[in-house]
């Protein structure tokens, strides 16, 4: 039992040197302290450890290994400084219940584990000065509520003078201070919240820090923004561009410190060939074209399992597209098959099942490719692309008992696709061929028919075409199999490309809308599906991610309990279920 080591030199040094104002409060007070040490009036229990020194209240460690595992009862001040310890770990005070004060600098410390100070409902006043913290534990702090100061000043290093305070002499809680010091540590970044507990919060010093001012410090900017708490400067030490900028001027970051992703979901054991969604008294269902096993399958999104169960399944003859339809609060499913002609089905919702309603004419159609079904005023019609060189494109309209044919389109030329847009305000369809060029017909109000209006030239062989809007922009993306598919984007009075992606056997290149991100999805038979990202200051897609399926035939949104899925068929594997999941870049 040595005694305190505190003496009167060693504050003296401290006061000469550049010092905060509060720092020389301490060194003062320090004077007065160290003629306190009484070690005769240590209880007998307790055997002050060798490499420290102690008094009734308070116990001075220097070049510990770890941390006295008794102590006085009456302990008030606990300092531990140049120890060899790297971590403190939880409760690790808490046989100290009466501490005020605790001082950890100068040790070996890289980091602060959760609850490490819990059990410490009086703790006024934690140094924890010139470790080697990168970062402390989110819940480090958990439990200080008392805390009202948090001052992290700019230490000299390796502080020597390490002076212990009789808190109550010093009037603490009329002086309302309290700190916390972190100083002189090569902190780069806190945990998101680290501050949100200390409600009585007055002052924080952050300096001599080395943040890294990326999106892990957004929170940190925010909190700067709302406290109450008299904070001192946070120095930005990076990335580049953010170098030596004080963090508490910042509004925003440059970067959105947002991204996102797509995983898979779920993987539904059928292949497929198109893919349609309808929703439902607050149901979403899903309708699968699945021609290997002669079914389109409705699946239901299951609310309380979080995935897409089977439903029913409509059976049927090489079934290659189910379209569904709700007219008059109830659903129809228009089903295109290869062989058998066509049929529409109709939902039977307590029976949980659909059933016939009834057969379309198809004798002008050999090989469906394609199934659109869109309103132009209050009427009703779905067009059927025929792709067989004998066949025809053929509009059919509702007439209150059911559909029927209405109009013939396009005759010999294999179309591919059929895509319904509104074009400045008026009704407009547009068929892509094998055979040429894709066209574009305009409804005629006074015919109550499309009329061929003019095509988009040097766009041959258009296996799909599909258009999106981008801030009131029109879009078109063509789909070609070889080659080059092409963004094309709405001028004055014509198409023009905007935009190039390589198509490397490709059926579909589908544009598609998530959380105001725009993504451009590329199938490809040969090689990885692209998907791709839209730049709103380029006005272009980038490459964002790359998916495998095999042989992808079409993408389709399904979104459900705020959730985003995009249903990809493939012709030769499993139907995929990717989920859109934003990722938080912040801490
Ligand atoms: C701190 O510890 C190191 C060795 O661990 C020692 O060399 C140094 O002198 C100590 N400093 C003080 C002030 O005791
Ligand atoms: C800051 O102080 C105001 C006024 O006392 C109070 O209403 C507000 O809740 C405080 N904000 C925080 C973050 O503590
Ligand atoms: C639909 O068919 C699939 C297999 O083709 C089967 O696993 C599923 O249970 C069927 N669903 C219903 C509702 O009958
Ligand atoms: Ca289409």
């Amino acid at each position: 039992m040595s005694g305190s080591q505190c003496s009167i030199s060693w504050c003296r040094v401290e006061t000469r040197g550049k010092m905060p104002p509060a720092l020389r409060i301490w060194a003062l007070l320090c004077v007065s302290l160290c003629s306190l040490c009484q070690p005769a009036l240590l209880k007998k229990a307790f055997r002050c450890p060798s490499t420290c020194s102690c008094s009734k209240e308070s116990i001075i460690c220097v070049g510990s290994s770890n941390i006295p595992r008794i102590a006085p009862n009456e302990i008030t001040s606990l300092s531990i400084v140049n120890g060899t310890f790297s971590e403190v770990r939880e409760a690790m005070f808490a046989h100290m219940p009466t501490l005020q004060l605790l001082l950890l600098n100068s040790n070996s410390l890289t980091t602060v584990r959760d609850d490490t100070f819990s059990g410490l409902p009086h703790l006024e006043y934690l140094f924890i000065e010139s470790n080697k913290l990168e970062t402390t534990s989110k819940f480090a702090f958990r439990g200080l509520r008392d805390l009202t100061h948090l001052y992290i000043p700019q230490l000299i290093k390796n502080l020597l003078c390490f002076c212990i305070f009789f808190l109550n002499m010093l009037h603490v809680h009329s002086l309302a201070m309290f700190f916390r010091s972190l100083a002189n540590n090569n902190i780069k970044f806190l945990p998101r919240d680290v501050f949100i507990d200390l409600d009585s919060l007055i002052e924080l010093d952050l300096r001599g820090n080395a943040f890294e001012c990326d999106c892990r410090a957004k929170w940190l900017m925010m909190w700067l923004k709302s406290t109450n708490a008299t904070v001192s400067d946070v120095m930005c030490a990076g990335p580049d561009d953010m170098k030596g900028k004080r963090l508490n001027d910042m509004n925003s970051l440059h970067n959105e410190c947002i991204s996102t992703d797509f995983v898979l979901h779920q993987s539904v054991a059928s292949e497929s060939l198109s893919v349609d969604t309808f929703s439902f008294k607050n149901d979403v269902y899903v309708t699968i074209a699945a021609p290997s096993s002669d079914t389109c399958m409705v699946l239901q999104w299951d609310h309380i399992e979080m995935n897409f169960r089977t439903y029913d399944n409509i059976t049927g003859q090489s079934i290659v597209g189910c379209k569904s339809v709700i007219i008059q609060e109830e659903v129809y499913v228009i089903v295109a098959q290869l062989f058998g002609g066509s049929h529409i089905y109709k939902f039977d919702d307590d029976q949980s099942r659909f059933n016939k309603f009834q057969d379309i004419e198809v004798s002008k159609i050999s090989k469906p490719n394609d199934i659109e079904a869109f309103q132009i005023g209050t009427d009703w019609f779905f067009v059927i692309a025929d792709s067989s060189k004998a066949g025809l494109s053929t509009l059919y309209k509702w007439n209150d008992n059911g559909f029927y044919s209405y109009q013939s389109l396009h005759e010999w030329f294999r179309d591919t696709d059929a895509e319904f847009l509104n074009l400045d305000g008026k009704a407009h369809l547009i068929l892509a061929s094998r055979s040429q060029v894709p066209v574009i017909y305009q409804w005629s109000r006074s015919n109550q028919k499309f009329i061929l209006q003019g095509d988009i030239p040097n766009m041959e062989d258009v296996v799909a075409v599909t258009h999106f809007r981008i801030k009131e922009e029109l879009y078109l993306s063509m789909t070609r199999y070889i080659g080059d598919s092409k963004v094309l984007k709405w001028g004055p009075k014509q198409f023009s490309e905007i935009q190039a992606v390589p198509s490397r056997g490709s059926m579909i290149l589908q544009p598609f809308t998530f959380k105001d991100r725009h993504y451009l999805a590329l199938g490809s038979d040969y090689t990885f599906s692209q998907i791709y990202l839209w730049d709103d200051e380029k006005k272009i897609f980038d490459r964002f991610k790359e998916v495998y399926i095999q042989a992808p035939r079409s993408f389709t949104v399904v979104s459900t309990d705020r959730r985003d899925f995009i249903f990809s068929s493939s012709f030769k594997g499993n139907t995929q279920i990717f989920e859109h999941i934003i990722i938080d870049l912040t801490l």
